[in-house]
């Protein structure tokens, strides 16, 4: 009878954590593993959700392909919606819902490409390696 009770509060013990630690890892850390970069016929496709700011915040991607920048909104009000990325020379200002497409030629290994809102609060950069 005593080693049931042990029992179950063990398993009680273990099924708590688990959740604790489910939850832990669906936050937006720096150290967040989204994989948001896909392949289709020879052409590299990020895909940045904008609302309250742009994730993920850090994309990993290849260098010397060329690109597609997804940039998806849904219900975004803020100003996310209104994009800025200096170094293309791109300025948009999004749908509060849709996809915005941005076509990135190939870039060198090393280049870092930013995107901020109008403000420059939000930002958010890839990295093509
Ligand atoms: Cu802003």
């Amino acid at each position: 009878m005593k080693t049931t009770t042990s029992s179950i509060i063990i398993a009680i013990i273990i099924i708590a954590s688990s959740v604790f630690i489910a939850g832990r890892n669906n936050n937006n850390s720096p150290s967040e593993n989204i994989n948001n970069v896909s392949e289709i016929n020879g052409e590299q496709i990020i895909t940045i959700n904008a609302k309250g700011g742009y994730f993920p915040r850090t994309t990993i991607a290849k260098a010397e392909i060329a690109t597609i920048l997804k940039i998806t909104t849904k219900g975004t009000f803020d100003c996310s919606s209104a994009i800025n990325i200096p170094s293309l020379n791109y300025r948009a200002n999004l749908p509060a819902s849709g996809e915005t497409i941005i076509n990135i030629s190939p870039q060198k290994t090393g280049t870092t490409i930013t995107g901020l809102c109008a403000m420059g609060m939000y930002n958010f950069s890839v990295n093509f390696n």
